[in-house]
């Protein structure tokens, strides 16, 4: 019989994602099928979308083979029935307060500080790069975590080693650059470019870093197609621009720069993006979505 949900403290909300207390050494993450859009949570939900990216989640902690904070797999009997498939059981564990982002591509904040400056967060780069050009190798683009709503602060490798220590900084910025390369690596052998990501680090018993939060999935992470890319204009989000050409086109009514709540999604529109969710899972995982474990329905 698997527990009951308000049977777990609730300790925080993410835009899509809900955490909560076990017991003293262990937390329950919970992604929801919820969709976030030009800082909108969207309505309705992506259906399976939590349960997709858990799934992406899972299959990168189980490839990466590094130390890391699962704690269990996605049936355990921890999971409440209707939480069983897009949850992750984890260790609790002191958090590094540092958004370890790693860039292989020039995009978002990362094009906007290169306009202005020449660099990322401090880090020089050839001149004459465009929107979306390849840098010459991956960044780690640390950022400072921004309360629900706000966007995160870019900030210097210098203020992590001041912030955390140079030893410390120093294994940030290794373990950061490291996974992303061989995640990249992997996704574009299988049609799939990812841009940027943001890792979250904890501190294990002996001090070392471990692989925390959710990884390289597409809410943590900027997915292109490889095929589509062309250097030089704002790539296509792999999942999320069916959403975003509704929103800002003639059919929704909405106007971005207007302070409106989007309105809802249309079920063509759901549909399609979900189906996005599965195409990347499948393409990178190798894996069917219809083999993983969804809402246990026996031991409600
Ligand atoms: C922890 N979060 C993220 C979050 C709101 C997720 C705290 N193993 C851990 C983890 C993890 N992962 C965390 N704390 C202690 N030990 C993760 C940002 C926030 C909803 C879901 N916050």
């Amino acid at each position: 019989m698997r527990p009951e949900l308000h049977s777990y403290t609730h300790l925080a909300s993410g835009k899509v994602r809900e955490i909560y207390e076990i017991d003293a050494d262990t937390l329950l993450l919970v992604a929801t099928d919820r969709i976030s859009a030009y800082d909108h949570i969207l309505s309705p939900a992506i259906p399976d979308k939590g349960r997709i990216l858990t799934a992406m989640s899972f299959f990168w902690f189980d490839l990466l083979e590094v130390p890391n904070h699962l704690a269990g797999g996605p049936t355990d009997e921890r999971i409440p029935a209707q939480c069983v498939g897009r949850s992750m059981v984890v260790r609790k564990l002191p958090m590094v307060p540092v958004e370890c982002v790693a860039r292989g591509y020039l995009t978002g904040s990362g094009m906007i500080d290169y306009a202005a400056t020449g660099s990322v967060c401090g880090v020089a780069l050839p001149s004459g790069l465009v929107e979306a050009s390849r840098l010459p190798e991956p960044i780690f683009t640390p950022a400072t975590k921004a309360d629900q709503g706000d966007h995160d602060e870019n900030i210097s490798f210098e203020r992590v080693v001041e912030q955390e220590g140079a030893e410390r900084a120093e294994q940030l910025r290794a373990a950061t650059l490291d996974i992303y390369g061989r995640g990249a690596a992997l996704a574009a052998e299988r049609g799939i470019i990812l841009a940027d990501t943001k890792f979250e680090f904890g501190i294990g018993d002996s001090g070392e870093l471990v692989l925390a939060d959710e990884v390289l999935t597409p809410d943590s992470s900027r997915y292109w197609e490889a095929a589509s890319y062309r250097e030089g204009e704002v790539q296509p989000s792999f999942d999320k621009q069916i959403v975003r050409n509704w929103l800002t086109g003639p059919d929704s009514g909405w106007d971005r720069a207007g302070d409106q709540t989007p309105p809802a999604l249309p079920a063509d529109v759901v549909d399609r993006t979900r189906a996005r969710y599965i195409e990347a899972y499948e393409w990178i995982s190798q894996k069917s979505f219809a083999d993983w474990p969804d809402h246990d329905e026996e031991n409600a």
